[in-house]
């Protein structure tokens, strides 16, 4: 994966879809063995009374019912603890990481670095430190997004939003917006800069910003 953000939000996602796909084969798997089962038969007519619309007489201890029970919260917990604790990590930068922030506007992206430069449209950030993302909004909800780093920020007026991503391959990677701001939505587009280390640090020391 190109990302440690990548890395969480697509490792969640196969937790999603392999307990998804697990539960989806035990139940349709069930649901044909009854089916089977207990089909209509000729030789064997059914015992007792059964009158639609209404459960048999309870027998014993409810013992599938408690399976079933005790595997949906298995499942159910899984999904919650694993969102959480992504979601935990993914919003806790380390101390030591470079800090950009970003405000989104109709129908654009600014990048403001701690040195005071600020640039419009265009992103650099250096690969492999972890980088700290400052994000808000200065008119309506967007969203700062890019797909290939597993990067979906919410950026909104009035509130910042923190999230924190290590880029291991240096590349020129597609900003978007993932939320529906307006008439300029669909080509409010921007580029993320991830350069080498030294490099990066060579042309930012060239960018006469303001004071530190
Ligand atoms: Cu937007």
């Amino acid at each position: 994966m190109v990302s440690t953000s990548a890395e969480a939000v697509y490792g969640l996602f196969n937790l999603f879809l392999t307990l998804g796909t697990i539960v989806g084969i035990v139940v349709g798997t069930y649901l044909l063995y009854n089916l089977f089962r207990y089909r209509t038969r000729e030789d064997k007519p059914v015992e007792g009374e059964v009158s639609l619309g209404e459960l048999p007489p309870r027998q014993g201890f409810p013992a599938k019912l408690m399976i079933s029970l005790f595997l949906s919260s298995v499942v159910v917990l899984s999904l919650i603890i694993g969102t959480f604790s992504t979601l935990e990590y993914l919003e806790s930068p380390p101390r030591d990481a470079f800090e950009i922030r970003v405000t989104a506007f109709q129908w654009g992206w600014e990048f403001a670095y701690p040195n005071g430069l600020v640039v419009l449209g265009e992103g650099r950030i250096p690969a492999n430190r972890p980088v700290k993302f400052i994000v808000t909004s200065r008119d309506v909800f967007h969203k700062f997004g890019i797909l290939e780093l597993g990067i979906g920020i919410d950026a909104i007026p009035g509130k910042i939003n923190y999230y924190w991503t290590e880029v291991r391959v240096p590349n020129i990677y597609e900003i978007r917006c993932f939320e529906l701001c307006g008439t300029g939505h669909g080509v409010m587009l921007g580029k993320l800069v991830v350069m080498e280390p030294s490099e990066f640090d060579r042309w930012y020391g060239s960018q006469g910003g303001g004071a530190k």
